[in-house]
């Protein structure tokens, strides 16, 4: 229960944070979605998540981008905990990688690992905080996979 609930709260910010940065104007469904580290964390305030990864469903019709490869990962780092964040993504069942995110608290980076997402196409991100680049993960969200509505 606790968990749904979080996550629809999440939902709504990845809306608020599209409908901000621009109108995805032909986009019929948002297939937008995100997950964060597990709490307790070692952040301050231990029921703050160490960091979020989203999946940004932008939508077709952002004239910056004419191929239309508009989905992409923002790994955002929310706990001056000294570590970062390392975010993973799936396609279809396959590693596409990860990214780090060593900036600190209150940063972020933008990850574009996809092409463009089908319609069907089952897309998984995961978050972990790390000590370092090449440090060991922990306190891992599971790996969260919605199918994408249209793409
Ligand atoms: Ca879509
Ligand atoms: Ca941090």
């Amino acid at each position: 229960m606790f968990k749904t609930r979080r996550f629809l709260t999440l939902a709504v910010a990845v809306a608020g944070l599209v409908a901000a940065t621009g109108t995805p104007a032909l986009a019929s469904y948002d297939d937008s979605f995100a997950t964060h580290t597990v709490t307790p964390s070692d952040c301050s305030d231990k029921s703050d998540p160490a960091g979020y990864i989203y999946f940004v469903d932008y939508g077709e019709g952002d004239l910056s981008n004419p191929a239309k490869n508009d989905d992409y990962i923002t790994l955002r780092d929310t706990c001056a905990n000294g570590n970062g964040v390392r975010g993973y993504a799936f396609l279809n069942g396959t590693s596409l990688g990860s990214v780090y995110n060593g900036k600190g608290n209150g940063s972020f980076v933008v990850w574009d690992p996809f092409g463009n997402v089908k319609a069907g196409d089952k897309v998984g991100i995961a978050i972990c905080s790390v000590n370092g680049s090449g440090g060991s993960p922990y306190d891992c969200s599971s790996v969260f996979v919605f199918a994408s509505v249209d793409g």
